[in-house]
């Protein structure tokens, strides 16, 4: 069974990426398989080194917007894809906005080890 840290990986880890063309979203989103029973509205990759992604959990701990206390922000910015399911995107066929960014990134980490679970937000 795919844990919550194995899951977290699959959806936002892409060390290698992002390849350089405006179909990366369209791609990845089906290859990720977050496609399959619907078309996930927004998901972030990360285009950063593994361990560098999961040192976050040891870094500025911050209040979740759920209230939880278990969200952490990275104290340097990382390069990052947000993609935005498009208003004229029809499941089965999902159609993405590619965007690349630079920004600091809060992610939620739990378990023990201590590592990323969820991603929630960039600023
Ligand atoms: P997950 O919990 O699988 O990491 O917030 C709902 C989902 O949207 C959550 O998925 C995280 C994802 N998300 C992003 O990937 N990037 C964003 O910038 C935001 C706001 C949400």
């Amino acid at each position: 069974k795919e844990s919550w840290a194995m899951m977290f990986q699959r959806q936002h880890m892409d060390p290698d990426g992002p390849s350089s063309n405006s179909n990366y979203c369209n791609q990845m989103m089906r290859r990720q398989l977050m496609t399959e029973r619907q078309c996930k509205p927004v998901n972030t990759f990360i285009h950063e080194p593994l361990v560098d992604v999961q040192a976050i959990c040891l870094q500025g701990n911050i209040i979740c917007k759920n209230g939880k206390p278990n969200c952490h922000k990275s104290s340097s910015s990382m390069k990052i894809t947000d993609c935005r399911v498009k208003s004229s995107s029809e499941y089965p066929f999902c159609d993405y906005e590619t965007s690349h960014k630079e920004r600091h990134i809060i992610v939620v980490c739990g378990g023990n080890p201590y590592v990323p679970v969820h991603f929630h937000a960039s600023v």
